[in-house]
């Protein structure tokens, strides 16, 4: 069975107990529940972690190329805008990938409108909450032929 590995970034365990006019009120569980029943739905297997390290966040990454993850969901969070670490590491496995945000970044401080992954993305969806993730899912799932 093809699978869905769903990667989010650092601080994002907080999602629906800080800052919810920005980053709105659904948990991550939520989210990734959601997301499951997606992938179950469609018969992908489908994993989600959740990481405020860098290099916990590679090695994920590398472990999903041992284990033939068909598509990657990212929301990289802060390390969207800091990490050639990341971008390597999703060049080197391979693995199609979508980035993305809960806000729009490109409305937001300068310094968030640079992304070290959009341009090796497969697609990016940015500002629409959480439904966000959904919709990269979908289309992760469609592309992975289920
Ligand atoms: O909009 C997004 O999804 C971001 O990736 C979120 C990151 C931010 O650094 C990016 O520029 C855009 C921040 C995630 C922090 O998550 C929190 C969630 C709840 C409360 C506080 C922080």
């Amino acid at each position: 069975m093809p699978k869905l590995l769903v990667l989010h970034g650092p601080n994002l365990s907080r999602l629906g107990q800080r800052e919810p006019e920005r980053y709105g009120q659904t948990t991550l569980a939520a989210i990734n529940q959601r997301l499951q029943r997606l992938c179950e739905a469609a018969e992908i297997d489908f994993e989600a972690v959740q990481s405020n390290h860098e290099g916990e966040l590679i090695d994920y990454i590398h472990a999903a190329a041992d284990e033939g993850v068909g598509y990657i969901v990212i929301n990289p969070a802060a390390l969207t805008h800091t990490s050639i670490g990341l971008r390597d590491a999703l060049l080197a496995v391979q693995i199609p990938f979508i980035e993305v945000h809960l806000s729009n970044i490109h409305a937001r401080e300068s310094f968030r409108q640079r992304s070290y992954l959009a341009d090796v993305a497969q697609g990016v969806v940015s500002g629409l909450g959480a439904e966000g993730y959904e919709l990269a899912a979908r289309a992760a799932i469609r592309r992975m032929g289920g």
